[in-house]
């Protein structure tokens, strides 16, 4: 029996350990927002925001996901002085690299989710959701 209750109380031990990482990677994830602020941001990416004037600051297209009604033009400013582009995922449209205060437009003729990125920096998405 005292050999038994050596390796449980180190397993329990562990456990714990791993339990508090956990609760400080779940923490710091919940914090590390960047305080886009939109109502229940609770982790899902399915809440999407109504907008047709996206941003791009510091190397994040804000907010995204959008949603906007089939017909809109989208409208995005880059805020960084570093040149983005918004490239479609499928290549449904690209802009050119748009520059410190520059603006690119697109207009969704078809429902549907359009994802996109940056083509300078691959590691930048986004994506619009069209509607009806
Ligand atoms: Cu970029």
């Amino acid at each position: 029996m005292a050999l038994l209750t050596r390796p449980i109380s180190r397993v329990s031990t562990w456990l714990l350990l791993g339990l508090a990482v956990v609760t400080v990677v779940i923490v710091a994830a919940c914090s590390s927002g960047g305080g886009s602020s939109s109502g229940s941001g609770s982790g899902s990416s399915g809440s999407a925001v109504s907008s047709t004037s996206p941003v791009i600051k510091s190397f994040e297209f804000n907010p995204s996901p959008i949603s906007v009604k089939v017909g809109t033009a989208v409208t995005w400013t880059n805020l960084d002085a570093t040149n983005h582009t918004v490239t479609s995922n499928t290549g449904a449209f690209t802009s050119s690299d748009i520059g410190q205060g520059k603006t690119y437009s697109y207009t969704f003729t078809k429902v549907g989710t359009y994802q996109y990125h940056c083509a300078i920096h691959d590691y930048m998405h986004g994506t619009v959701i069209v509607h009806n």
